[in-house]
């Protein structure tokens, strides 16, 4: 006969794992499913956990039903007609970031969450590190890469967490100190019906915060009731707002620091700076530990990341650049360049609509596409060049360029059809550049 079991985890990836070690930490043995043949925490289960019960390659109808709580993972849509049986019969259908919501509910409020289509870690690592240089005892996770349960064994007084639409729409009692969406753009077109219901998702994450930042130069990041808010945006703040007014980073009337003095580069980059300083500032920082981190912080890896000048041409590296939004920005970063701008796009598009990709375009002298969606690309620009892997991308990039010129692989594709992930991609590309002959430019 077979057993039946109050908790069911779906899903056996970095997330799953992490809620089965939770879950068994409470003293409760759960069921795992997952719809791959050869899940990627196979092995890590069988080794600490020998007793779990593993499902491959599709999710149990008669066991979910007779679940007191289904725990998915965020890779997988609720929609999923299994689940959607299960949900119909009243099973409770959460995510990992419920479950830690509930885990601190008897405490005060001590998340910071960021979500927003571009720029999330770039926030989260820059509100993580303000807060650590501030003394805080601060823990760091969610779509950035930890799975926030795993965060509940560390010391922390603070958590900053990263998430996705997917794990928001799994979310429903998070009690943050403050929260933003930082931007919301068109991604994730197979798993959402349209650019609303994929914003709906996101802004769930404003009822569940003391204290909302929106964006006020992007107004599908507005709440939509009022509510306990502020905004940061790159023009003159009004009221108590953060923004710039000529060439100074303001709160309110009060000048914070002079752009120079800036690190990160690009107009993308100061949104960014302004949404981690207005949201430290809503934890009660000192002002000097968010100059600190501004002065000296100066991005992270793949995301518009110089990789060297060989023969006189730049190469930038945005492999992170998964969607239109994050590619249009890396090119209107680059549109005061004086020579020649080589875009290497492409890859697993995730059924986005390359159209708002067409106006950046223009900066672009030659676009080289290559991977699963590349002629999707391709097809906005005349005599773009079609190739089909990365190293014939960056050879073609080599023969057509000169000194002074720009190599950009900034995909607007997720990497998925081709790679691992988008570091896989990034670092792909970096040995393709460590290749070439070093000349004179
Ligand atoms: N999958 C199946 N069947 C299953 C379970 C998963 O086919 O039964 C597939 C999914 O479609 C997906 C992949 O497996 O393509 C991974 O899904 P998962 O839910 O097991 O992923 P985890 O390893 O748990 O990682 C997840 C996040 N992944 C996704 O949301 C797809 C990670 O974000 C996150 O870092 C991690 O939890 C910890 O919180 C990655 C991501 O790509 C970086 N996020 C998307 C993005 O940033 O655009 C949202
Ligand atoms: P996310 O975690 O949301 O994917 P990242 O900070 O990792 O965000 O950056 C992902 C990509 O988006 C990179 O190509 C980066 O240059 C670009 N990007 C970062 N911030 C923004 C922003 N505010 N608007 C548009 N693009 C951005």
């Amino acid at each position: 006969m077979q057993t039946c079991y109050s908790h069911i985890v779906l899903g056996l990836g970095a997330t799953g794992l992490s809620v089965v070690r939770y879950l068994m930490s409470q003293g409760i043995t759960p069921l795992v499913m997952d719809s791959r043949r050869t899940p990627p925490g196979s092995e890590t289960l069988a080794h600490e956990f020998p007793d779990v019960e593993l499902l491959t390659g599709g999710f149990v109808c008669r066991s979910l039903v007779q679940a007191k709580q289904i725990i998915i993972s965020p890779g997988i849509p609720v929609d999923t007609p299994e689940i959607r049986a299960a949900m119909d019969m009243g099973i409770e259908v959460i995510g990992d970031v419920e479950l830690f919501a509930r885990a601190l509910a008897e405490k005060s409020p001590c998340v910071v969450a960021i979500t927003g289509s571009n720029g999330k870690t770039t926030v989260t690592t820059m509100v993580y590190e303000m807060l650590k240089a501030a003394g805080k005892k601060v823990a760091v996770g969610g779509n950035i890469g930890i799975p926030v349960l795993d965060l509940l064994t560390t010391d922390a007084d603070i958590y900053v967490l990263e998430l996705s639409s997917f794990q928001l729409e799994t979310t429903f009692s998070l009690n943050c100190v403050a929260a933003t969406c930082l931007n919301v753009s068109e991604d994730h077109m197979d798993r959402y019906h349209d650019i609303h219901s994929y914003r709906a998702a996101k802004l769930r994450l404003y009822q569940q915060s003391r204290f909302v930042m929106f964006n006020r130069d992007d107004p599908l990041t507005a709440p939509d009731e009022p509510t306990n808010q502020n905004t940061f945006g790159l023009g003159v703040p009004e009221g108590d707002a953060w923004g710039l007014v000529d060439g100074k980073i303001f709160h309110g009337e009060s000048e914070i620091m002079n752009l120079h003095d800036v690190s990160l580069i690009g107009s993308h980059n100061q949104s960014n700076l302004l949404a981690a300083m207005a949201l430290t500032d809503a934890c009660g920082i000192d002002k000097q530990f968010m100059i600190d981190i501004a002065t000296n912080f100066s991005g992270l890896e793949h995301r518009c990341e110089m990789v060297g000048i060989k023969q006189g041409v730049t190469y930038i590296n945005d492999s992170k650049a998964t969607n239109v939004g994050a590619t249009v920005a890396a090119l209107n970063g680059l549109s005061d360049h004086l020579g020649d701008l080589i875009l290497i796009a492409g890859g697993e598009g995730k059924g986005a609509d390359f159209k708002e990709l067409t106006e950046s375009l223009n900066n672009v002298t030659q676009l080289i596409t290559f991977g699963k969606d590349g002629n999707k690309i391709a097809k906005l620009k005349p005599e773009s060049i079609e190739v089909s892997t990365l190293e014939e991308a960056v050879n073609k990039a080599v023969e057509i360029t000169f000194s002074g010129d720009i190599v950009l692989l900034s995909p607007a594709c997720a990497s998925t059809d081709m790679y691992k992930n988008f570091m896989a991609r990034g670092n792909d590309f970096k040995q393709l550049v460590g290749l070439i002959e070093d000349g004179e430019g």
